[in-house]
């Protein structure tokens, strides 16, 4: 039996990154049938059923998945590569929002600001503490970034909530953000 850690991992990778392992393609929500995806996992040999898909989307520690009403079907949150729009809710941020990375990173973003790399979207934390998790899933030493989001804001810049509250934006100018750890001038 899979835990739900592994499930959500290999979920991961196909609502948002790689649909087609499972022979799938999401929609242009980023939506894909139930059915057809736990036929694709059955055709990998993974172990998951029904049940377990709900207790993935209802354990998850991120809340990364979301059902439709009556469960037919299921997609991620956020955090895409795939061109999906997953209709995240365009909203005033909070005055400040941080970002985790790696301090090797520093001199490429202080030239060229936070950039969306892979994914759809630069993805930012509320707060420090969230931040270093998500610098803590790479090896090497952190940097915090800490972004004038109200500045941002007042200069037109977008922001978005993910469904799971994660906050979202399309580039963050260098500007705009000042360093809190492992920042060497
Ligand atoms: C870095 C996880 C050099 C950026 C997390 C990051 C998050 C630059 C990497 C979510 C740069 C991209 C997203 C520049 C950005 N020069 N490096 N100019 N601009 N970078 O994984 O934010 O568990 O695409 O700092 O918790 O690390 O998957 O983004 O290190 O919420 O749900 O380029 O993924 O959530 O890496 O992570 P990523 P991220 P989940």
């Amino acid at each position: 039996m899979m835990s739900v850690k592994s499930v959500s991992k290999f979920l991961s990778l196909v609502l948002r990154h790689k649909p087609e392992v499972a022979g799938l393609k999401l929609d242009p929500h980023g939506w894909v049938d139930v059915d057809k995806l736990l036929d694709g996992c059955q055709k990998l040999g993974k172990d998951i059923d029904m049940a377990m898909l709900e207790r993935t989307v209802v354990e998850n520690d991120k809340m990364r998945f979301t059902f439709n009403g009556d469960k037919t079907k299921i997609r991620a949150n956020q955090g895409h590569s795939v061109l999906v729009d997953v209709e995240p809710e365009e909203e005033m941020p909070p005055l400040y929002l941080y970002h985790g990375t790696l301090e090797r990173n520093l001199s490429s973003i202080k030239e060229r600001g936070l950039l969306k790399m892979n994914r759809l979207h630069v993805h930012l934390s509320l707060d420090e503490e969230t931040a270093e998790k998500v610098a803590a899933r790479r090896v090497g030493a952190s940097l915090i970034c800490k972004i004038d989001s109200g500045a941002m804001a007042r200069d037109g810049y977008k922001f978005y909530r993910s469904k799971n509250g994660v906050w979202l934006t399309d580039h963050v100018p260098p500007k705009y953000i000042t360093y809190l750890k492992g920042a060497i001038e």
